[in-house]
């Protein structure tokens, strides 16, 4: 096991940026000062926040058509651990990995789990996957899983979660995140009303063994791989299923599973107003679930479910207990370094979020000034928070340029000499 990236390596191409950060830092804070906004406290925030690593993530990903892989890609869970150590040890940012079950299945759980802490990581929310059948699996899925008219297969997908909350357990996990591909692509195929009946009763079964510190997170997926009707196919689906279900049981929102033109973050807003906003799985998109990185296609988008985060942060006084997570799909690029660059543009949404003149804000609001209050978040959005994203890396011992310091170190082509090689990609539409 290779632990990150050498401190001496991070120090030493630091040391090459090192004047010129400060020369910018020290700009941008006079220049937030002359805005009346203080740049420690926001330093501090950035300090504080962080956002987990899907497991998925650390591999290359694929379309239907076909998956490219690279050389020195991890196979398995502990050598995506090894990557994503390498992202935090550059980022800083992403000190907790999401797993999925049973893509990351081990025999000894409390292995996995202390070989994460021997690496500095730790585990957030674990996800299910009732949506393909193992190899010896007894029921299919091809049809549903929580939702199958088959109260035998329900009860399989029932005791997957299940299963999946005890491994968290020993994980050190405290929620787990639920996403069912079960729906219909013909209509007639399925009773819309009963489908959702039947996914009620098995999450009931779920929610009833949830330890008592634990979450329950709903995600809801407009379409794919069904494609006339989704079971839970909105947020208006997902906060009524939470609010039958109880207090634990709370809305995931995954940046793109929403119809085109959907206001996200006014969906934010309506979720956090009912106590139920419970995470996020950020993306980016600009057709469907395109599993684009964080902030590549619509960055504005990011800062404005941000601006709301920090009033939702505000109101709850910093406990809101929001679980932030990555979930992209790498198949053109090295996924380190789409998960550095997206924790990155994860942290510069929130950043600029942070320097909004919210009580200019709210009384240009209160005076129907729509020009000054558009401004006011404008002028925060315009604001390169680049130099301050950097520093906060370099005292917290991250690196200046995560990037290039990650492209210095070699770790990829030192990983090809030391890991299987990939499979042959599949061919054809898969
Ligand atoms: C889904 C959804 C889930 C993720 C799977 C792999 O579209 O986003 O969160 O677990 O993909
Ligand atoms: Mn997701
Ligand atoms: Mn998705």
């Amino acid at each position: 096991m290779e632990t990150g990236i050498p401190l001496e390596l991070i120090a030493a191409e630091n040391k090459k940026r090192l004047a010129a950060l400060e020369d910018d830092y020290d700009a941008l804070t006079r220049s937030l000062a002359r805005r009346g906004i203080e740049i420690d406290p926001i330093k501090q925030r950035l300090k504080d926040f962080t956002v987990a690593i899907p497991s998925w993530g650390v591999g290359t990903g694929g379309t239907r058509f076909a998956r490219f892989p690279i050389a020195g890609e991890p196979n398995g869970i502990f050598e995506k651990l090894e990557d994503c150590a390498v992202i935090q040890a550059l980022g800083r940012n992403t000190p907790t990995v999401s797993p999925h079950f049973p893509w990351d299945h081990v025999s000894d759980p409390k292995e996995l789990r202390d070989n994460a802490k021997a690496l500095g990581l730790r585990f957030d929310a674990v996800n299910s996957n009732t949506f393909q059948d193992l190899p010896d699996q007894s029921r299919s899925y091809k049809f549903g899983s929580l939702t199958h008219t088959d109260k035998d297969v329900r009860a399989l997908a029932v005791a997957h979660n299940r299963d999946c909350i005890e491994i968290g357990e020993k994980l050190g996990s405290k929620a787990i995140t639920v996403w069912i591909a079960d729906g219909s692509n013909f209509p007639g195929q399925q009773n819309l009303a009963g489908a959702l009946d039947r996914y009620l009763d098995s999450m009931r079964e779920i929610y009833a063994v949830l330890p008592g510190d634990w979450r329950l997170f709903i995600e809801h997926k407009l379409y794919e791989p069904a494609f006339y009707s989704t079971v839970v196919s909105d947020w208006g689906t997902s906060i009524l299923c939470a609010q039958e279900l109880g207090d634990k049981a709370q809305c995931l929102v995954d940046l793109g599973h929403h119809a085109p033109g959907v206001n996200i973050e006014q969906i934010v807003a309506r979720l956090a107003q009912f106590g139920k906003l419970g995470g996020f799985h950020f993306n980016d998109s600009k057709y469907g679930d395109d599993d684009l990185d964080s902030g590549a296609i619509n960055p504005h988008q990011l800062f404005l479910i941000f601006n709301e985060l920090v009033e939702i942060e505000k109101k709850a006084n910093g406990k809101s207990g929001l679980a932030y997570m990555l979930d992209q799909s790498h198949n053109v690029t090295d996924p380190i370094e789409s998960l550095l660059n997206s924790a990155a543009s994860v942290a510069a949404a929130h950043a600029r979020a942070l320097s909004v003149d919210r009580s200019a804000l709210a009384d240009y609001q209160k005076k129907n000034d729509v020009i000054m209050a558009f401004n006011t978040l404008r002028r925060a959005y315009d604001t390169d928070v680049t130099p301050l994203l950097a520093m906060v890396r370099y005292e917290l011992g991250g690196a200046i340029d995560p990037i290039a310091t990650y492209r210095a170190s070699g770790w990829r082509a030192r990983k090809a000499q030391t890991r299987k090689p990939p499979a042959p990609a599949a061919a054809g539409i898969v």
